[in-house]
């Protein structure tokens, strides 16, 4: 049987090559060998769509292969999404997660949304292209006790600002927690648009929203 490595390397090469078929064998093979689903979502396939992100960036890729790379991960996220998510112990907290206007990408909201599902949470996925006026229509409709902004693109990522005005003139803000994450999104940027931490992963996500939860790591408004 081939090693981890070589798996996880195999399907970064699959996904630069846009060869699902052979990505799927090396899911199943992946699965067989027991590597963990986000092992092979962030250090298998991820690092094989940041090459097809640079080569579009450079004028090397196009725009379609951007497409087929992302529908690629998109299969292996929801095909790997009952292995992240089978761990969970519901416990009555709900996550409201989004994508922020302007940006239609979904896949690393998906991963954050697993995982915080494997955790315990009840996470409602509002989609994508959302007004913060959607996010606080669905905190409240949904008693939320986190909200999460994916803002992928870098134009858009001041829009969590929005989201966090909006949370405030409802009243909702001070009762809930406010991750924003997303491609290149800094603590810095997290903490100009007033949310209570930055997630640059979906492990640093439910990390950093546990030390929040457990007052290990200060909310935005005791620092
Ligand atoms: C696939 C892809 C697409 C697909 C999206 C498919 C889909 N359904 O999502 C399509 C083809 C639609 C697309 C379109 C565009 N894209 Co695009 N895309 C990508 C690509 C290659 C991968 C993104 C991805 O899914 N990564 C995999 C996931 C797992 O990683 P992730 O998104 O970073 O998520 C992780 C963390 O960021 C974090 N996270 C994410 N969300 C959240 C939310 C919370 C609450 C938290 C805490 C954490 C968190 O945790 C996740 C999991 O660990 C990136 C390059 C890259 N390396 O990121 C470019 C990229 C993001 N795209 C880019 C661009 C420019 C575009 C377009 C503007 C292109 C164009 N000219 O039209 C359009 C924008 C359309 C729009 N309005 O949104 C640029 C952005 C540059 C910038 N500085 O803003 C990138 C970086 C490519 C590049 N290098 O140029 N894209």
């Amino acid at each position: 049987m081939s090693s981890k490595a070589d798996i996880l390397e195999k399907m970064k090469e699959a996904v630069i090559d846009l060869d699902d078929e052979l990505l799927d064998k090396l899911i199943t093979e992946g699965l067989d060998a027991k590597i963990g689903p986000l092992d092979m979502i962030m250090e298998g396939m991820n690092p094989g769509l940041t090459i097809i992100g640079e080569g579009f960036d450079t004028g090397k890729r196009f725009m379609s292969d951007l497409v087929i790379a992302g529908d690629m991960l998109t299969d292996a996220t929801e095909r790997l999404r009952p292995y992240i998510v089978s761990g969970g112990k519901a416990m009555g907290d709900t996550m409201v997660i989004g994508t922020v206007e302007g940006d239609v990408h979904f896949i690393g909201k998906r991963v954050v949304g697993a995982v915080f599902a494997a955790n315990g949470y009840n996470v409602i996925d509002i989609g994508e292209n959302k007004s913060a006026k959607d996010f606080v229509e669905a905190a409240k409709k949904n008693n939320a006790s986190i909200v999460g902004a994916s803002a992928i693109l870098s134009p858009v990522k001041s829009y969590c600002g929005n989201i966090n005005r909006a949370l405030v003139n409802a009243g909702l803000r001070d009762n809930l927690i406010y991750i924003a994450g997303g491609w290149a999104f800094t603590d810095e940027q997290a903490e100009e648009y007033g949310a209570d931490a930055a997630g640059t992963s979906a492990i640093d996500a439910i990390n950093k929203v546990k030390k929040l939860k457990a007052g290990d790591m200060p909310r935005l408004k005791d620092r």
